[in-house]
């Protein structure tokens, strides 16, 4: 069946990855499948507008790299509110160097990334070797990665080509790659998830080349399981109730797909 029409639900049996498991339960437990892009600079606000959106969220997407203060404190907390909320964190480094380097970038320095998130996001560019340095990284703990198979930006350089070399490595990789962040229906097996990130509701881009789309177009349109919402949110003036109408928005878009 293609991936489109199948639930979340019956896609916790289908997938290879035991997150992708744990995803689509929680999504369907929470009946959401909106993960929220937390771009904010302090500890402070990210712990906050972490814990107002976790009840909506399947999924916290970081950049830690962006916090001023990012401490071991601050990871204790988040993992917190992930347990309190039920949400995975998902930490989009989009790594990009050969697997030794990304080994020790993932596994390692300052972020220490592969201790607290559950999944990361890494470009296909310099080929399977990278996926190959994350797991090693891994070295036997349950994380997956996403590949960036297609971006939201004006101008992005993704091929159909350099997609399906992203797809290809993700298949023969189903026991570390969870899925895509893509624009468009990249793939109809049921065990890959499609992130779609470049989702506002009120915007149609920013001034730096970012493009939206609404969250019905993204999951009815472009095929995305589940939708990224950043500015939409964090930028609202009542995050939780933005949240709760980008989570019923994305939601009712999954139940029309699945009749289809
Ligand atoms: O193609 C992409 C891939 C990603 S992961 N385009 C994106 O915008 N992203 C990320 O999604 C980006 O890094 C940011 O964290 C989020 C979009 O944020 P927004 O504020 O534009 O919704």
């Amino acid at each position: 069946k293609d991936r489109k029409h199948c639930t979340y639900e019956s896609r916790v049996t289908t997938t290879d990855h035991p997150l992708a498991s744990t995803l689509f339960e929680l999504m369907s437990t929470k009946k959401t499948n909106l993960c929220v892009a937390a771009d904010v600079t302090t500890s402070q606000e990210l712990l906050a507008l972490a814990d107002k959106v976790g009840a909506h969220i399947c999924l916290l997407k970081t950049h830690v790299d962006i916090l001023q203060d990012f401490s071991q404190d601050t990871i204790d907390k988040l993992k917190a509110l992930a347990e309190k909320h039920n949400f995975l964190l998902f930490e989009d480094r989009k790594f990009g160097d050969i697997g030794n380097t990304v080994a020790q970038q993932y596994g390692g320095g300052s972020h220490n990334i592969v201790e607290w998130a559950h999944l990361v996001t890494a470009h296909g560019l310099p080929g399977d070797g990278i996926i190959k340095g994350l797991m090693s990284a891994a070295n036997g703990r349950t994380r997956g990665c996403v590949l960036v198979a297609q971006m939201s930006s004006e101008g992005t350089l993704t091929s159909q080509e350099y997609v399906q070399g992203c797809t290809k490595m993700a298949e023969k990789h189903t026991y570390f790659v969870v899925g895509m962040v893509s624009q468009s229906n990249v793939s109809s097996d049921p065990r890959f998830i499609l992130f779609t990130p470049g989702v506002q509701l009120k915007k149609a881009g920013d001034t730096l080349g970012q493009q939206y789309v609404t969250p019905k177009a993204a999951v009815l349109e472009r095929g995305a399981d589940v939708i990224i919402v950043g500015r939409g949110i964090t930028q609202a003036e009542d995050p939780a109730a933005a949240a709760l109408i980008y989570k019923e928005e994305g939601y009712a878009a999954y139940l029309e797909r699945i009749e289809q």
